[in-house]
């Protein structure tokens, strides 16, 4: 196991992604969870993509944008659920001319390049560098920063193993989705018994930052959108999706960054999705 307190061995070089020069909007989400399970933020996500989304040159999602994915051969089992309607939804996204961008998460972290070919929708490393308006922007999950969590970062340094993969993946496909759901009831019972959800770390990001050369970061996971100003650098993290939660309650909410690139000038705001 390695050091807990620097999960990631911070690279030389991160691998960097330099936005063309057509791409002069662009919109960030993360943290939508779609499935099965949550019908309603699934038919939001549908409608948006459909919609304000077609608004962007270029849509980077980035993490758990399903609540689970145990293997790309999801998309050939019958019957098609929530899964297929999402792909075939970014599949016409990306065909209709939207760059379409996606970083696995906490949850889907097996998406792999059965699922990008199929949506037109390349994956990126976590983290990567946005290269945009000759600014430099720290792209993460964020899950990796949430270094209080030690057995957390223990699973996921096992879980991102080619080993443990390669041995998941060779289960048939029911006994996976199985799996999986017994991992996500263990990690809710876990969360319950939790006073506080593990957070981002502030040193941590900044010590990425640092290492990226960069002064801003976007990330999603913790589900606490909001902006943190700390010595000049920018964090921003991205809002959860959840419109099955009851609706006017505080958990029901759906937002997108934006960002506009004009020349040397970026602005970002950040717009409801549904
Ligand atoms: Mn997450």
């Amino acid at each position: 196991m390695k050091s807990e307190s620097h999960p990631q061995p911070l690279l030389q070089t991160l691998p960097e992604l330099t936005a063309p020069p057509a791409w002069r909007r662009l919109a960030f989400v993360s943290d939508l969870h779609l499935g099965p399970e949550a019908p309603v933020t699934t038919a939001g996500f549908l409608r948006w993509l459909r919609g304000e989304a077609l608004a962007a040159d270029a849509l980077f999602i980035l993490g758990d944008l399903f609540e689970a994915w145990v293997g790309d051969d999801l998309l050939d089992a019958a019957p098609p659920d929530a899964h297929h309607q999402v792909c075939a939804a970014l599949a016409a996204y990306a065909a209709s001319g939207h760059a379409v961008r996606v970083m696995h998460g906490n949850r889907d972290f097996l998406l792999q390049q059965g699922f990008a070919r199929r949506c037109g929708a390349p994956l990126l490393p976590d983290p990567c560098v946005l290269v945009l308006a000759g600014q430099r922007i720290l792209l993460t999950h964020g899950d990796a920063l949430c270094i209080s969590d030690a057995p957390y970062l223990q699973w996921r340094a096992l879980c991102r193993s080619a080993d443990w993969q390669a041995r998941f993946l060779a289960q048939p496909l029911q006994a996976r989705i199985e799996q999986a759901a017994t991992m996500r009831a263990q990690s809710r019972a876990a969360q319950s018994r939790m006073d506080t959800w593990s957070d981002a770390d502030p040193a941590e990001a900044a010590r990425w930052l640092q290492a990226a050369n960069s002064t801003w970061m976007i990330h999603g996971h913790t589900h606490r959108p909001r902006e943190h100003w700390d010595h000049g650098q920018l964090r921003q993290v991205l809002s959860d999706w959840d419109l099955d939660a009851p609706a006017g309650g505080a958990a029901h909410r759906a937002q997108a960054l934006w960002l506009h690139a004009g020349g040397t000038t970026l602005a970002a705001e950040r717009r409801p999705a549904a």
